[in-house]
């Protein structure tokens, strides 16, 4: 019996052969299209958007990704960002359609994150736990993912929201209070996985100082913390020392996101996931 993960590649992570698949998204800059797949380099990608002038967007996986991925195996777990903000979800859903029509023996589970980048990182690296746990079988993977998924949370420090207000994802208003040089908006994912805005702030330090107030009324205690950056290993360092000062035992591993967060966080932005209470 074979088992696999499948996410889109708003998760910051590239596949695993035989053990996750990605299902990459695009971006669109004018007519150039950027897939957010292995073979993207996110370096390149921000030039090319910092570059770039005129209309830009994006592009949810298509169904036959997905498809592909969910014919390599018996069980197959989905995680995808939030349907809030995304077709993603959606597209999943079809393709899990189109195959069980096919093949009614496979199993999949589809699991609307409500979230993304950071987020959906640690419930992936949690299913890579759960699905190699032979006394675990399929609904009770299912079922141990989505009380995991109770523990986690989506934070984010970002400098600017112009392209999530661009392409319809926030409010014009929240995005603009942000777009004044200087200024830092931390946010969460909101229960329905839309951008909550927790605080707007002036300059990096009061960021980081409003953020670990977030943190601890949300219940973080020292568990895993995953740190996205757009261009900004200064500032994730940052984070991760006084996260560790305050938290010593915490498991924190830093990393450049992945395309698609790339795109919305926008330079120097950073997206963390972290366990909560
Ligand atoms: O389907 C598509 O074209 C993709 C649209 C994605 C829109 C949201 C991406 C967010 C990326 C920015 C801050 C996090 C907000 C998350 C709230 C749940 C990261």
């Amino acid at each position: 019996m074979k088992r696999l993960i499948a996410a889109d590649s708003s998760c910051d992570m590239k596949e695993i052969p035989g053990v996750l698949a990605i299902a990459p998204l695009t971006i669109q800059l004018g007519d150039k299209d950027f897939v957010d797949d292995k073979n993207l380099n996110t370096e390149t990608l921000m030039e090319a958007i910092q570059a770039h002038k005129g209309r830009s967007s994006t592009a949810c996986p298509n169904v036959q990704a997905w498809a592909d991925a969910f014919l390599q195996a018996d069980e197959t777990f989905v995680v995808t960002m939030t349907s809030a903000l995304s077709g993603t979800y959606n597209s999943a859903r079809v393709a899990m359609e189109m195959v069980k029509a096919e093949h009614p023996e496979k199993k999949i589970d589809l699991l609307d994150s409500l979230s993304t980048g950071p987020e959906m990182r640690l419930l992936v690296e949690k299913l890579e736990e759960l699905i190699q746990d032979p006394s675990l079988d399929f609904d009770a993977v299912c079922a141990k993912i989505r009380e995991y998924k109770t523990h986690t949370k989506l934070f984010y420090v970002l400098q600017s929201l112009h392209n999530m207000a661009e392409n319809g994802r926030v409010s014009k208003l929240v995005a603009g209070a942000v777009d004044i040089l200087g200024m830092r908006i931390i946010a969460t994912a909101s229960r329905e996985g839309t951008v909550q805005s927790l605080s707007k702030c002036r300059g990096d330090r009061h960021a980081m100082e409003k953020l670990l107030v977030h943190l601890e009324e949300a219940g973080y205690s020292g568990g895993r913390f995953r740190i996205g950056h757009i261009g900004n290993p200064e500032g994730a360092k940052r984070l991760e020392d006084a996260i560790l000062s305050r938290w010593p035992q915490a498991q924190v591993l830093c990393y450049p996101s992945g395309g698609l967060c790339t795109y919305y966080a926008e330079k120097g932005g950073l997206m963390i996931g972290a366990e909560c209470r």
